[in-house]
């Protein structure tokens, strides 16, 4: 382990030089072209948009060099011979790219949507912040785009409850390396986080709790402070979806409302809503009709994994034998698809999609309202078949995109696939679909990557920035740049300045130049 590091120090030290001509950007852009002289800012420079539109990223931009340097700059609709431009540009490819085109004396960011001109307005900020002095920056020549539309982090919040300012500050994060969804675990075994007016209970009683202190007092968003969320991630571009976990994981709810309890198995009694109740629809209908409302992504993930860990009960009820008589079905499977296409009935009619883990693959759900989330490596049938049947797919297997796995082979407080195999932040940064031999037709189905951070063995803020980060810049490296744009080596470059803005920022994170640096935070008791 130290050899390998020592190497790595040598080899990095090495490129160091070189590194300083490339550009610092994280996740590398497609072209960067270096240009002579710095761009200085002043303090009479304006920032200048184009269209009303772009109000929004002008903002953003102008909070952002405030809090860098100290710097006011007016946002202003005329035109300026000095300064920065944010136009749009219809002429720009793609609906998030960009160009940012830097002259010691302007800055123009231009895209063909307000998305794309935000992308560029990170690129910039990312410039300034990674440059030596906060007013002087490097001009550069930037043309860029995603080659991922989707580029997600999940965050569980039913296992332990992380609050509102935590949240926020992922979002700022996400937006920072251009991470553009932000799938929101809400409900689970141990808590249920969201407010429900119109069945209260759901919160004061199912978000007690977390996975290691049954005795939690209630913890939850309130509407009000969902929308807050929502409105703060809008104005970095990234989408908010809830997960509503059903007909399994559902312990939290069924604490609450027992009378919709499908019942479950030793291990995890009371795990499922019961789809032998025709009750249970209305009740969850209702439920998803709020939270769609609330939400306006117009996505909804409704979970759908693992529901044969805790549906043993299903075999002797009563109410389910009736239902798979009256609607010919033979196995508990089908009863789990049966009971996923009715939900999502309600989901489909409020014009919303529906998202569903790997296991829904074969439900018979439609495909041109649903997405699958394949999350198990170990079956990679299951994304080749939703791939060929052609449900839009987020990829975001255990390996290597679990963050509660942990990252290094010393580490012993997170998960490890059979206590071997573990998410190293190369694993996530080299992540490729190349060996599955998808055909061009299946893989044009891929919408992207996400990474996925279970909370059962993350009990404190300070574990939750330890397990993203680094490892949020590979996932944000892997999911924007083109395979052939990507090199580790000069990664791990772009990584080091990074790593400073974490220490201003006081986050506790892994240091792969120096493991030992910062020990890794255990983990409480509980967890799987
Ligand atoms: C599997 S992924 C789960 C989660 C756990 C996670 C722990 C998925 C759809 N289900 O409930 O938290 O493993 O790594």
């Amino acid at each position: 382990m130290k050899k390998i590091t020592i190497c790595l120090t040598l080899l990095l030290g090495a490129l160091l030089g070189k590194a300083q001509q490339n550009c610092p950007i994280i996740p590398k852009p497609v072209t960067a072209i270096k240009q002579t002289g710095e761009f200085v800012i002043k303090r009479n420079m304006g920032i200048l948009i184009s269209a009303k539109v772009l109000d929004t990223a002008a903002t953003y931009l102008q909070k952002e060099l405030q809090h860098l340097n100290k710097l006011n700059l007016a946002i202003s609709r005329k035109a300026a011979t000095s300064g920065i431009k944010l136009m749009l540009d219809n002429t720009i490819r793609g609906s998030e790219g960009y160009r940012l085109k830097m002259t010691t004396t302007s800055v123009m960011i231009s895209g063909s949507t307000t998305h794309g001109v935000f992308n560029g307005v990170i690129s910039f900020l990312q410039l300034v912040t990674l440059s030596k002095s906060a007013l002087a920056v490097d001009c550069w020549d930037i043309t860029d785009a995603p080659n991922y539309a989707w580029r997600g982090v999940m965050l569980d919040e039913s296992r332990h409850f992380m609050g509102k300012e935590k949240v926020k500050q992922l979002l700022d994060w996400m937006a920072f390396y251009k991470l553009n969804h932000f799938h929101w675990h809400l409900t689970d075994e141990p808590a249920w986080r969201l407010e429900i007016k119109r069945y209260p209970k759901l919160a004061l009683i199912g978000g007690m709790g977390s996975t290691t202190n049954k005795n939690d007092p209630a913890k939850y968003y309130t509407q009000q402070e969902v929308s807050e969320i929502i409105n703060y991630a809008a104005e970095r571009h990234i989408v908010v979806i809830p997960e509503i976990d059903m007909p399994g994981h559902a312990t939290a709810a069924n604490r609450a409302y027992p009378e919709y309890s499908g019942g479950g198995s030793p291990g995890h009694p009371d795990f499922t809503f019961n789809p032998g109740n025709m009750a249970t629809y209305t009740y969850l209908a209702n439920i998803l009709k709020e939270t769609i409302a609330l939400f306006p992504s117009g996505m909804i993930h409704m979970g759908g994994d693992e529901v044969s860990i805790g549906n043993e009960k299903w075999k002797t009820d009563a109410g389910i034998a009736s239902l798979m008589q009256q609607q010919k079905l033979s196995t508990l499977s089908e009863v789990e698809h049966y009971f996923m296409k009715r939900m999502a009935d309600s989901v489909y009619r409020a014009h919303a999609k529906l998202l569903v883990w790997d296991e829904m693959a074969n439900a018979g759900l439609p495909v041109d309202s649903t997405i699958i989330f394949w999350w198990r490596h170990d079956k990679p049938g299951q994304l080749r078949l939703a791939l060929s049947k052609g449900y839009p797919t987020v990829v975001c297997p255990r390996l290597p995109f679990y963050y509660d796995f942990v990252q290094d082979s010393t580490h012993k407080n997170g998960r490890k696939w059979n206590n071997k195999l573990y998410n190293s932040l190369q694993d996530v940064y080299s992540f490729s679909l190349t060996e599955m031999n998808l055909t061009q037709s299946e893989l044009n189905n891929v919408l992207g990557i996400q990474a996925n951070l279970w909370t059962e063995t993350v009990a404190t803020a300070k574990r939750m920035d330890y397990l993203l980060f680094p490892r949020i810049t590979a996932l944000a490296e892997a999911a924007w740049t083109a395979p052939a744009n990507k090199a580790w080596p000069d990664f791990m470059s772009r990584l080091k300045f990074n790593l400073g803005l974490y220490d201003k920022a006081g986050l506790y994170y892994y240091d792969p130049f120096i493991p030992v640096a910062h020990p890794e935070p255990i983990k409480q008791a509980g967890g799987r």
